[in-house]
C-alpha cells in the first residue's frame, strides 16, 4: 500500500499537480513543509515589531493608517501559515512552543533594528521587495493549502512594497536633505541584510536540493537573489540613492548586475541567534504570549458555554 501511495505521490509531482492535506505525503516531506511554513509564520509575527517600533511616532496621520493596516497584515498572514502548517498535523502550541523556545528559526532580517523613519519605508522597499521575490515561486508550490496563501499573502505584500516605495519616493522628491540623507543611511544598511534573506549560497544550502525536486521550492537562493538584484538596481537609480555596493556593475555577457560578497559570518551569526536584535525579539514575543493567556483562557471558556448553549 505504502509503494502504491508514494507511486502516486511522485506522478502528482511529476504532473505538476497538488498535494492536497489528506493526501498521502512521506514523512520527510511533511516535516520540510512544518519546518519551512511554521518559520514562515514566525517571521511574519516577528517581523511585526520592527516596524511595530514606528506606528506611535509615525510623521502624518496618513503615513500612520498605513503603517498600522501594513502591520496589522502581517499579523493576517501569521495567522493563514499557521493554518496552513496545522493542515501537516503539527499544532499551533507546538508550532509557537518551537519558536518561544528558540528551536525555531524566523528570518534573519528582523533581527536588525529600526533606527529611523526611513527604515520604515526602506523595510517595505527591500524587505517586502524581496519576500515578494522569494514568495512568488511559492504560490506554485506542490503543497496545496501553502500554495493558496501564498497568492492572497503575495497580493497584499506588492501593496506593501509600493507604499515604503512611496515613502521614500515622498522623502527624496519632498525632503530636507537630512532627510534624503536619511533615506541614504537607511538604505546603507538595509542592503545587505536583504540580499541574506534569500538563504546561503545555493552549494552551502542543504535543503535546496530536495525542495527542489519535491516542488516546494520552484527557484534556488542564488537565482532569487540575482533577480532581487537585477530589480532593485533599476529601482534605487529612480529614488536617486545608492546602492552601498562598490562591485555593483552590469555584465552585458550574463545580462545580470554583478554583485559584491555577501557576509556569510554576520548571516549565520544572526541566524544562530546572536545578531542586533534576536534577544529583544524574542522576549517580545514570549511576552506577549504570557500576557495573553487571560485572553487565551477566556476565548476557550466562551466557546464551551457557546457550544454548551447550543446542545440545550
Ligand atoms: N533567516 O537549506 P536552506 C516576511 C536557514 S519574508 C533565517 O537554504 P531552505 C514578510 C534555513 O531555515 C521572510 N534562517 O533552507 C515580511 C535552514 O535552517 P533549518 C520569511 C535562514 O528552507 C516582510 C538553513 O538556514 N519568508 O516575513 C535564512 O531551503 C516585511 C539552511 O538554508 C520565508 O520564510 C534566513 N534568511 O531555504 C514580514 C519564505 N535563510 O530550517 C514583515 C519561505 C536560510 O534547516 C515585514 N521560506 N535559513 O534549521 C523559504 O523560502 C526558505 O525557507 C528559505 C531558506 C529560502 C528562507
Amino acid at each position: 500500500d505504502e509503494v502504491v501511495a508514494e507511486q502516486r505521490f511522485e506522478a502528482a509531482l511529476d504532473a505538476d499537480e497538488f498535494i492536497e492535506a489528506k493526501d498521502w505525503m512521506p514523512e520527510h516531506y511533511r516535516k520540510t513543509l512544518v519546518r519551512q511554513i511554521s518559520q514562515h509564520a514566525h517571521s511574519e509575527i516577528v517581523g511585526m515589531l520592527p516596524e511595530g517600533n514606528w506606528i506611535t511616532r509615525a510623521p502624518t496621520l496618513k503615513r500612520k493608517a498605513i503603517l498600522l493596516a501594513k502591520v496589522q497584515d502581517e499579523a493576517g498572514h501569521g495567522l493563514y501559515l499557521y493554518a496552513a502548517g496545522e493542515t501537516l498535523g503539527t499544532s499551533r502550541d507546538q508550532m509557537l512552543d518551537a519558536l518561544h523556545t528558540g528551536k525555531a528559526k524566523y528570518s534573519s532580517i528582523f533581527n536588525y533594528p529600526t533606527l529611523t523613519w526611513a527604515d520604515v519605508g526602506v523595510i517595505g522597499w527591500l524587505v517586502d521587495g524581496a519576500a515578494i521575490m522569494n514568495q512568488l515561486p511559492l504560490c506554485r508550490c506542490s503543497y496545496a493549502p501553502y500554495a493558496r496563501a501564498m497568492v492572497r499573502i503575495c497580493r497584499e505584500e506588492s501593496f506593501h512594497q509600493r507604499q515604503g516605495y512611496d515613502s521614500l519616493l515622498h522623502m527624496m522628491q519632498h525632503g530636507t536633505d537630512a532627510q534624503k540623507a536619511m533615506v541614504q543611511d537607511a538604505t546603507n544598511r538595509w542592503w545587505w541584510p536583504s540580499l541574506m534573506m534569500f538563504g546561503p549560497p545555493d552549494d552551502q544550502s542543504p535543503n535546496t536540493a530536495q525542495s527542489m525536486r519535491w516542488g516546494i521550492k520552484r527557484i534556488s537562493n542564488d537565482d532569487l537573489r540575482q533577480k532581487f538584484v537585477d530589480a532593485t538596481v533599476e529601482q534605487a537609480k529612480i529614488l536617486g540613492v545608492t546602492l552601498p555596493d562598490a562591485d555593483l556593475k552590469w555584465n552585458a555577457g550574463r545580462e545580470h548586475y554583478d554583485f559584491g560578497a555577501i557576509d556569510w559570518s554576520e548571516f549565520w551569526q544572526v541566524v544562530n541567534g546572536d545578531g542586533p536584535c534576536n534577544k529583544e525579539r524574542l522576549a517580545e514575543r514570549v511576552d506577549a504570549w504570557n500576557d495573553g493567556e487571560w485572553v487565551r483562557e477566556a476565548a476557550l471558556a466562551h466557546a464551551r458555554k457557546a457550544a454548551a448553549r447550543q446542545e440545550q
